[in-house]
């Protein structure tokens, strides 16, 4: 790892060649220790990143996949263009059929708007967007320009909440608030803790083990097959943050008495938070992947301590591993010892790994593009990741017990008993531990490190997103979408699994890739020359 990171960095400028290594760095065998990598710092200007930017994470991450929330983008058409339906992900129209994620809302601002102000074009497009559709609320997204002139788009929501009685709320995500997209999720956190999860005290929540969902965007139907699992098992989903969700769930969270958190970067401050407001505590999950799937069930289950539910949750998983074993055997012939390499966002190139080994495939290299130090080495280097200007910039909400609503769910020597049993409350290790020292991890990765990377290792897949698919795939390597999943999903859950290793199966096993040729890479004479001087 030592000599192909020198050669990743062996043509950068010295001082971008000294920043970028401390980026990159060999994964770790189980139990030892774990060194520090560089990250949620800025990329180097020049280089091209894969990372998108705060409104994305805001808009199009956290908040987008919400139904019924009018999600109305202040700014230039194009940001709310690119975020228009691209993540994939997905719905179903409640009893009310109000679905509002097929639309893309924006205030169209123009030349005009940037010289002499944004702020009545706003007023107007809530009116209009209250007059046409009549939504529960609306949430606003500032945009680069937004905060280069100045519009108050929290002083916009609150007179607009006044005259129309409906929750409206703004979130200041310019673009380049932050270093990444990750800026982003903390600002849409804030700002559904400040203004809807626990607005609703009068609406009756049913069920024995209600927990809520967090950081599950149901990209390709991954939420829809989370909530059979758990349906089956017994557990009451109160609210998925925010896949398949509506305002209405979040407004209810605060009655769940366990928030379980799927990707923990985008919705970790949530997690938090709730549980010091309300008392409710949070463990990581992870449905990506039969075995984690497994476990994660398990966990929730040992949380409520009823043996009715952990038995129950030990029959689902017997069912429904059958048809999952089944597959795994027939198809893991045909895909051990392959290689893979995964770089995207800031949790799923640490979750699908989980899938990549029950094929019995092995991991080459992984990063994130906007992920945290405790994404990679484990939450418990928190009290030493340096808070730099960046960071500062985003707002960090100061949460106390609810007066009236605080309520422990377990007491401390519930929980120190439940710790010793294996629910690990605010638990994460992280991606670097356990992948072994032969692999690699990179920050950030760039452009010009993902190319090196291919002709190094030449993976037999590489996963990333749309901006790395047909470079990868000219290169003659297949590129699994993790973002999108290309057309494919569920991968999330036991049925998930299993469409995931039959795609997989599919991919690395495919000859076309390998009967490609780029015209000039081919004899054909009409291409040939030699250079004569
Ligand atoms: Fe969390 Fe996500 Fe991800 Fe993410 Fe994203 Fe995404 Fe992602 Mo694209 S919230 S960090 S900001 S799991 S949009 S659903 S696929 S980069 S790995
Ligand atoms: C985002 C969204 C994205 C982009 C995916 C990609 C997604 O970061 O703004 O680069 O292919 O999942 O849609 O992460």
């Amino acid at each position: 790892v030592e000599e192909i990171k020198k050669e990743l960095i062996a043509k950068m400028p010295t001082k971008v060649a000294r920043k970028r290594a401390k980026s990159i760095l060999p994964g770790t065998e189980m139990g030892e220790p774990i060194p520090e990598i560089q990250s949620n710092v800025r990329t180097i200007p020049g280089i091209i990143t894969q990372r998108g930017c705060t409104y994305a994470g805001c808009k199009g991450v956290v908040l987008g996949p919400s139904r019924d929330i009018v999600n109305l983008t202040h700014g230039p058409i194009g940001c709310g263009f690119y975020s228009w339906l691209t993540r994939r992900n997905q719905t179903e129209a409640g009893p009310d059929g109000e679905n509002f994620i097929p639309y893309s809302f924006s205030t169209d601002m123009t030349e005009h708007d940037i010289v002499f102000g944004g702020e009545k074009k706003l007023r107007a497009a809530i009116k209009e967007a209250y007059d046409t559709f009549h939504p529960k609320a609306i949430s606003i997204f500032s945009t680069c320009p937004v905060g280069l002139i100045g519009d108050d788009i929290h002083a916009v929501a609150r007179t607009m909440q006044e005259e129309l009685g409906i929750t409206i709320f703004a979130n200041s995500c310019e673009g380049y608030k932050g270093v990444s997209q990750s800026a982003g999720h903390h600002i849409a956190n804030n700002q559904i803790m400040k203004h809807v999860i626990g607005t609703d005290d009068d609406t009756k929540i049913e069920g024995k083990f209600k927990v809520n969902m967090l950081g599950e965007y149901n990209i390709g139907g991954d939420a829809f097959e989370i909530e059979r699992i758990l349906e089956k098992c017994g557990f009451t989903l109160v609210a998925t943050f925010s896949g398949n969700s509506t305002v209405q769930d979040f407004r209810v969270a605060h009655n769940a008495d366990l928030n379980t958190v799927m990707c923990h970067r985008s919705l970790n401050y949530v997690a938090e938070m709730m549980e010091t407001k309300f008392g409710i505590p949070w463990i990581k999950v992870n449905f990506i992947g039969a075995e984690a799937s497994a476990k994660s069930l398990r966990r929730m289950a040992a949380y409520f301590e009823d043996q009715e539910l952990i038995d129950r949750v030990e029959a689902v998983i017997a069912e429904e591993l059958v048809a999952v074993n089944k597959v795994v055997e027939e198809i893991k012939p045909r895909t051990a010892g392959k290689t893979a390499m995964l770089f995207v966002g800031g949790s799923r190139a640490h979750h699908y790994q989980e899938l990549f080994k029950e094929l019995d495939m092995k991991i080459l290299g992984a990063g994130y593009e906007f992920a945290h130090r405790d994404d990679y080495e484990g939450r418990h280097v928190l009290p030493n990741i340096k808070v730099d200007a960046d960071s500062r910039n985003i707002e960090e909400l100061e949460i106390l017990p609810d007066p009236e609503r605080y309520k422990p769910r377990k007491t401390e020597a519930e929980m120190a008993r439940l710790n010793e049993k294996g629910v690990d409350f605010k638990g994460y290790e992280g991606m670097i531990e356990g992948m072994g020292k032969n692999a690699m991890v990179i920050d950030d990765i760039n452009h010009y490190e993902t190319e090196k990377l291919l002709e190094i290792y030449k993976p037999d897949i590489f996963c990333a997103g749309i901006k790395e698919k047909f470079i990868v795939q000219k290169m003659g390597i297949p590129l699994k979408q993790l973002h999108n999943y290309d057309m494919g999903g569920p991968y999330a859950g036991f049925n998930g699994a299993i469409n995931w290793y039959r795609d997989i199966d599919r991919m690395v096993n495919t000859k076309v890739w390998a009967l490609i040729k780029a015209p000039w890479q081919s004899t054909g004479p009409e291409l040939e020359a030699t250079y004569v001087a």
